[in-house]
């Protein structure tokens, strides 16, 4: 049994429950971080000095940051098309999933997403989101060339670097601001919106986090 700490509304809880989900993993969510609060709990920074959410418990092991869930869920219950075991095959695949984390989701999250929706309109920075949906249509545009037909970034099967890139598209599409044409990113997300795991854990409404 698989114990996530981490409101559903946090994307980098999306990324652990919707891999969970989709290698059908039997698990328990505990509603954490944010209005649920718990962060700063002694039993919590103990497991998770960091004291930010999401954190995973299997068995004895507790793992936190989003990413290195997802490596180790991939790892040790993926099988050889959502992790590719041979680093040669795989390398290529991480290379994207580091670029969505390091490079997408940041300008994503913070120049347009906090704005729009954690920032009170009078005190909004529109300079800010026009800022990032330019560098959005950069980067977006980067995912499209490497999509193409797809249908996943590994051919035919979804893996791990799809939940990655494919975590933050939700909030991507349906946030109100310019984005590029990206028309092989648009069928991608119209893709992954055939998954159930994908329905459940990560189109999840962001509504309750709107500050006005
Ligand atoms: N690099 C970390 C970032 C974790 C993070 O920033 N989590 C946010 C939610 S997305 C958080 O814990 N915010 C405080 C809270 O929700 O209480 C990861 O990828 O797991």
């Amino acid at each position: 049994m698989i114990t996530v700490w981490g409101r559903k509304t946090s994307s980098n809880v999306q990324i652990a429950m919707w891999a969970i989900g989709e290698l059908g993993l039997e698990h328990e969510r505990i509603d954490w971080g944010g209005a649920f609060g718990g962060n700063d709990e002694p039993d919590y920074r103990a497991m998770n000095p960091n004291g930010l959410i999401p954190t995973v418990k299997d068995g004895d092991l507790v793992v936190w940051e989003s990413a290195a869930i997802l490596r180790y869920l991939g790892a040790r219950y993926g099988d050889g098309d959502f992790w590719p075991t041979d680093p040669a095959a795989r390398a290529p695949l991480d290379m994207w999933a580091e670029w969505v984390k390091t490079s997408l989701a940041p300008v994503l999250t913070l120049k347009v997403f906090w704005q729009l929706v954690r920032t009170r309109a009078a005190e909004r920075d529109h300079g800010l989101v026009t800022e990032g949906a330019a560098a959005l249509k950069q980067l977006t545009a980067l995912a499209d060339v490497r999509i193409g037909d797809g249908p996943y970034l590994n051919g035919a099967h979804l893996c791990f670097a799809d939940i990655m890139l494919g975590h933050v598209l939700y909030r991507y599409y349906t946030l109100d601001f310019e984005r590029g044409e990206t028309p092989n990113l648009d069928a991608y997300y119209a893709r992954l919106q055939e998954r159930p795991a994908f329905r459940e854990h990560a189109m999840v409404s962001y509504d309750s986090l709107r500050v006005d």
